[in-house]
């Protein structure tokens, strides 16, 4: 397949390129660096420095005898990103190119404008040029988890079928997302929903919760092939904190009461999902939508998980409740369905002892290029 992979920098963007690229397909790689900009710009960079898309993308080539085509630019620019399908013409594109943080998109208007700004642009210009230069290319989006919020009825994957006096049609899950940033995924959805009935195009939306984790097979093969890991308030996914806190010795952040359920992933399952849904495309005319997610865990079991593995390896663990900076059901209902990649092949890496403890010792190695000050600012959803 010819994988247009759109944030190939990012956290799972690198590891994507990868992963295709060492099962023979044909991978293009774009990215703006909005996340190293952001990154430097807020004083909360990664555990790790890593080398640029261009290094890497060499790196990669000396050690695997494959070889990832790069560009630089921003999906935003439509003359850019329709050269790059006009140029590769791809039969596959993966769209990460989005501001991914709900933090971020709470800071202050700017932010929220660009977290508008970019991801329903990126999103509009990927559904114009593969309109307008690859018809025949499937969208995969990663959408997330975050739009459903935490209703009180189980959540389907993606769709509902209603009965409304005596008359019966299947709609969109209901959506109310608890961050900028999860509303825009919202409007994406509604996007290319509104093309897919329009112009028949071909989209999987895949509703991925909070991914942690920092090794993957190719990613092993040499250390400057490791993705991005952050473990900030802002970029930082909550499990991915947790395991850095621990190590740093400081106390986990639970904010609020810590009942809030998430759906979570390890970053190799993420792979192993785009991966699966490229190689079993939607329909022309079809919006299909995956739940991706492996486990549900409240943030008080992660706390208690991560304090249990933690301390077998020596460390000393506390939790401290903040108040939460976030506004969000603390005690829920919560009960996704999530069988739809299981169906199409997906082999979930849990959220073991020895996955914990192989996280501990990455993070270990890196100890001392933790910022105590980038743990926790205290970004409020309630100015
Ligand atoms: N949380 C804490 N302490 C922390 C950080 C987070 O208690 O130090 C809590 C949050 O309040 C939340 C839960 O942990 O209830 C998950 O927070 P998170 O920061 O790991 O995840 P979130 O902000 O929802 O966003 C992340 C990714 C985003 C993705 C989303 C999937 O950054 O790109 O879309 O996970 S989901 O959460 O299912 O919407």
């Amino acid at each position: 397949m010819k994988v247009l992979i759109l944030g190939a920098d990012g956290y799972l963007g690198w590891p994507t390129c990868m992963y295709f690229s060492r099962r023979g397909h044909e991978v293009m790689g774009v990215d703006n660096y909005f996340r190293r900009g952001a990154a430097v710009e807020l004083d909360c960079e990664p555990l790790f420095p890593t080398p640029n898309l261009i290094r890497r993308a060499e790196i990669w080539e000396k050690l695997s005898r494959r070889t990832i085509e790069v560009r630089i630019g921003d999906a935003t620019d439509y003359g850019f990103l329709n050269r790059a399908f006009e140029d590769f013409r791809p039969e596959v594109v993966v769209h990460y190119a989005e501001q991914p943080s709900a933090p971020y998109s709470m800071v202050n208007r700017d932010k929220a404008a660009l977290t508008l700004t970019n991801n329903l642009l990126s999103t509009l210009n990927i559904i114009h040029a593969v309109h307008e230069s690859s018809p025949d290319c499937h969208i995969i989006k990663l959408g997330t988890m975050g739009e459903y919020g935490t209703p009180n009825i189980d959540i389907e994957e993606g769709w509902l079928e209603i009965e409304h006096k005596g008359r019966k049609d299947k709609f969109l899950f209901p959506r109310q997302a608890s961050s900028l940033y999860h509303t825009t995924k919202i409007q994406d959805t509604d996007l290319l929903w509104f093309y897919v009935r329009t112009w028949g195009i071909s989209v999987t939306d895949l509703m991925q919760g909070p991914v942690y984790g920092l090794s993957t097979e190719e990613a092993n093969l040499d250390e400057s092939l490791m993705p991005n890991f952050n473990y900030d308030e802002i970029f930082g996914t909550v499990l991915n904190r947790f395991i850095v806190q621990a190590v740093a010795g400081h106390p986990l952040t639970i904010y609020g009461r810590g009942g809030q359920i998430r759906g979570y992933i390890n970053l190799k399952d993420t792979l192993q999902c785009v991966y699966l849904s490229a190689l079993n495309p939607a329909r022309r005319g079809e919006l299909r939508i995956f739940n991706q997610v492996t486990e549900t865990f409240s943030v008080n079991e992660l706390a208690e998980k991560v304090t249990r593995v933690g301390e077998k390896l020596g460390y000393s663990v506390r939790s401290n409740y903040l108040p939460n900076p976030r506004i969000e059901k603390e005690e829920h209902y919560y009960n996704p369905t999530y069988t739809g990649l299981l169906e199409l092949g997906l082999e979930p890496h849990y959220l073991t002892h020895e996955t914990l403890s192989e996280m501990f010792q990455v993070v270990e190695k890196y100890k001392d290029n933790i910022n105590m000050s980038a743990i926790y600012r205290g970004v409020k959803w309630h100015k």
